[in-house]
C-alpha cells in the first residue's frame, strides 16, 4: 500500500470500462495504483474518508471519473490537497457534456485538472499522472519518454488505403 501513489476512483461500476483505460496506461508504465468505487451521491462517507486519508496514505495523484451530475472529482478536490485529475464519463442522455460541465467549472481555490470526455480522457489522465510522478522518479521519466517516442514512431507519414 505504501508504494501506491495513484488512486483511481469512480462513481459507479458502470464507469470502469472507461476508467480502466487510465489503469491500462499505468500498467504499461509499471505504476502501482488502487482502483475504488467512491460515489459522491451514493457513498458520501466513503468519499469523505478517502479524501481525508489520501495524504497520509501516500497518494500523490487522484484520477476521478464520473458521469452525469459528476460531483466526485470536485468534492474530492475540496477534501484533499492531492491533485485531482477529472475524467468526464460519456453518458447516454447528454453524451458526457453534462459530465464535462459538472467537472470543469470549479470555483477558484479548488482545481480539478479536467480531461476530455470518455476513453481518451481516461487514458490521458493516466499519462498526466505519470508525468506528475515522473518529475521525482527518473526511471519512470525514462519509461514515459520511451512510451511517447514509441507512439510517435507508430504514426505513419502517409495515409493508407484500407
Ligand atoms: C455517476 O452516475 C457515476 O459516475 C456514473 O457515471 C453515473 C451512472 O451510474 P450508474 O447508474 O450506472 O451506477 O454517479
Amino acid at each position: 500500500m505504501g508504494n501506491v501513489k495513484v488512486g483511481i476512483i469512480m462513481g459507479s461500476q458502470s464507469d470502469w470500462p472507461t476508467m480502466r483505460e487510465a489503469a491500462a496506461i499505468l500498467d504499461e508504465l509499471d505504476i502501482p495504483y488502487e482502483a475504488r468505487i467512491v460515489s459522491a451521491h451514493r457513498t458520501p462517507d466513503r468519499l469523505w474518508d478517502y479524501g481525508k486519508t489520501a495524504v497520509e496514505r501516500g497518494l500523490h495523484v487522484i484520477i476521478a471519473g464520473a458521469g452525469g451530475a459528476a460531483h466526485l472529482p470536485g468534492m474530492m478536490a475540496s477534501k484533499t490537497r492531492v491533485p485531482v485529475i477529472g475524467v468526464p464519463v460519456q453518458t447516454k442522455a447528454l453524451s458526457g457534456v453534462d459530465s464535462l460541465y459538472s467537472i470543469v467549472q470549479m470555483p477558484k481555490g479548488f482545481p480539478v485538472a479536467t480531461m476530455a470526455i470518455g476513453a481518451a480522457g481516461a487514458a490521458n489522465a493516466g499519462l498526466m499522472a505519470a508525468g506528475i510522478l515522473a518529475n521525482g522518479d527518473p526511471a519512470l521519466a525514462t519509461r514515459l519518454d520511451d512510451w511517447r517516442t514509441a507512439l510517435s514512431a507508430s504514426i505513419p507519414d502517409e495515409p493508407q488505403d484500407d
